[in-house]
């Protein structure tokens, strides 16, 4: 019984350790596991194929949405992040209304990438949806929102 204070008390001390480690660990970043942190937001691949609307409602049952674009940076730290670069949906799409581009995350659609001659309702069809990594330069298409790829979603820190 002598030793059970000491013993309690490193117990305590301990705890208290593991639970500042715990919280240093993910608080630099603000981004766990799978999430990987660029400027103030946290994204993640998906690589399973999805319809854009499919790819959209995944992102928010992990608390985010597809991912929007605002920078050159951005958008080459998301091509690193897209592995081996396939056709992958990012949150922008025309909300039924042709060339009135928006995020579904609603950030100001303030930057674009479009490949040459995109984006262009390819034979007459509509393509209200916004893909990355699209061509030889790995830059945006408007496509049918049906097609299924690998995708990306964000959320904030
Ligand atoms: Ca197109």
């Amino acid at each position: 019984s002598q030793h059970q204070f000491p013993f309690a008390m490193i117990m305590v001390f301990l705890l208290l350790i593991a639970a500042f480690s715990l919280g240093d660990a993910s608080k630099p970043l603000g981004c766990s596991r799978i999430w990987h942190h660029f400027g103030s937001r946290c994204f993640r691949f998906e690589e399973t194929l999805r319809s854009w609307t499919e790819a959209e409602r995944h992102c928010q049952s992990l608390g985010g949405h597809l991912a929007s674009v605002h920078s050159w940076k951005e958008s080459r730290f998301l091509e690193t992040l897209t592995v081996g670069s396939p056709l992958t949906w990012i949150g922008g799409n025309d909300g039924g209304r042709p060339e009135s581009w928006s995020w579904t995350d609603g950030s100001g659609f303030n930057y674009h990438e479009w490949a040459q001659g995109e984006p262009n309702n390819y034979n007459g069809v509509r393509e209200p949806c916004i893909q990355m990594n699209f061509g030889e330069k790995h830059r945006w298409n408007d496509d049918v929102c049906e097609k299924r790829f690998a995708s990306v979603c964000s959320r904030s820190r």
